[in-house]
C-alpha cells in the first residue's frame, strides 16, 4: 500500500523484485530491479546477506528501537467500550487468544475482526496466524482453517471470521463435519460490512449504504441455527460476562466443529488506519488525529480505557 505516491518512502532505497518486468518501477522507481520468480530471488538475497554479516558487523538498530519504543509507549493497543454498552470485539478477540494461546492456528477474514485478529492475539510462533492480507480474499478463513486442521489434526484450530466473510462460505463447514474436521468458527458478528461501514462513518457523514447485513436486525441467517443444520455445535454470545465460558465451551468438544455467534457492537473502529488518497505517514491514531508520529498530538488521545497489552501481561 503505497498510499499517495510522492510521499511513499521519499528517502528508501528500493529494491523491486517481480516476476513481470513490466511491474518494476511502474509505480515508484526501483533502485535495485530483479526480475525473477521470488522463491529463487528471496532464497539468493538471504544467501548474500548472511555472507554480508560473515564480514559486516549488523547495523545498529538502536535508534530504531527507541522510535519503536517511542511509538508503543505513546500509543498503546487499546480499545474502548462500545457506546451502547454492546460487547466489544476486541474484547472477544483478546479473550479468545489467551484462551487458547500461542500453540493454536488462527486464520480470518478480511475486515475489520481480520485486523483486531492480526493486533489482539499475542501470536509467538511461525504458522499460527493464517492471513488473506494485501487485497485479501473474504471467505477465507472457515476453508483456510479446514486445510490447516486437516494439515495439523492435533492443533486446536480457530476461524476468527466476520458475519459478512463467513457467509461466502460457510457451506464448508458441512465438509469440515462430514471429513472429521472439528473446527472452531468465532463468528465475531458486528451486523455489517464493518470494514466498509467504518470509512461511511468516517468520512461519508454516515451514510450507510449495502453495508448493514440484516445479521443483527433480523438475525437472518441465524448463524446458530446455520452452524447446526451444518453438522456443528453452535453458541450465541451476547455479553462479555459469558464470553470465557462460551469460549471454554467449544475448547472441550473436538469430535465436531463448534461455531459460536458472537453477537458484538456496530461501531467498534480500527485503528491506525490510512485514510484514501493520503500519504502513509499521516497514519491516523484514532478519529481526527493524525499524524500518528506528530507528539504533540499525544494529549489528544481519545481515553484509554482497556490498554489490551497491560491487562495480558497481568493475565500471563
Ligand atoms: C471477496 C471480497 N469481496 C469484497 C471485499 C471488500 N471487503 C473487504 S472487508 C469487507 C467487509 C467485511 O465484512 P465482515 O466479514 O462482516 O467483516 P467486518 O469488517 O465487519 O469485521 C469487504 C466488503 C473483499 N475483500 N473480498
Ligand atoms: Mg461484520
Amino acid at each position: 500500500m503505497t498510499g499517495k505516491l510522492e510521499s511513499f518512502a521519499p528517502d528508501a532505497k528500493v529494491i523491486h523484485a517481480d516476476i513481470d518486468p513490466a511491474e518494476i518501477g511502474k509505480n515508484r522507481f526501483a533502485d535495485v530491479p530483479i526480475v525473477g520468480d521470488c522463491k529463487e530471488v528471496i532464497a539468493e538475497l538471504i544467501a548474500a546477506i548472511s555472507e554480508d554479516r560473515a564480514t559486516i558487523d549488523a547495523p545498529d538498530l538502536s535508534v530504531w528501537w527507541e522510535y519503536l519504543d517511542g511509538i508503543r509507549k505513546t500509543y498503546p493497543l487499546a480499545y474502548k467500550p462500545e457506546s451502547d454498552g454492546a460487547l466489544s470485539p476486541e474484547y472477544v478477540i483478546e479473550r479468545l487468544g489467551i484462551a487458547a494461546g500461542p500453540d493454536a492456528i488462527y486464520c480470518a477474514g478480511v475486515g475489520q475482526h481480520q485486523m483486531w485478529a492480526a493486533q489482539f492475539v499475542k501470536y509467538e510462533k511461525p504458522r499460527t496466524w493464517l492471513n488473506s492480507g494485501g487485497l485479501g480474499t473474504m471467505g477465507y478463513a472457515v476453508p483456510a482453517a479446514l486445510g490447516a486442521k486437516m494439515g495439523a489434526p492435533e492443533k486446536e484450530v480457530w476461524a476468527i471470521d466476520g458475519d459478512g466473510c463467513f457467509q461466502m462460505t460457510n457451506q464448508e463447514l458441512a465438509t469440515a463435519a462430514i471429513e472429521g474436521a472439528p473446527i472452531k468458527v468465532a463468528v465475531i458478528n458486528n451486523g455489517n460490512l464493518g470494514m466498509v461501514r467504518q470509512w461511511q462513518t468516517l468520512f461519508y457523514e454516515q451514510r450507510y449504504s449495502s453495508t448493514d447485513l440484516s445479521t443483527h436486525s433480523m438475525r437472518i441467517p441465524d448463524f446458530v441455527k446455520l452452524g447446526e443444520a451444518m453438522g456443528c455445535v453452535s453458541f450465541r454470545c451476547e455479553r462479555e460476562e459469558d464470553v470465557d465460558a462460551v469460549i471454554a465451551q467449544a475448547r472441550e468438544i473436538n469430535d465436531r466443529p463448534v461455531v459460536i455467534d458472537f453477537i458484538v457492537g456496530a461501531d467498534a473502529q480500527v485503528w491506525p488506519m490510512v485514510a484514501a488518497g493520503t500519504s502513509n505517514d499521516e497514519i491516523m491514531a484514532a478519529r481526527d488525529i493524525r499524524p500518528l508520529f506528530d507528539e504533540d498530538d499525544a494529549a489528544d488521545e481519545p481515553a484509554v480505557i482497556h490498554a489490551a497489552m497491560d491487562r495480558q501481561e497481568g493475565q500471563k
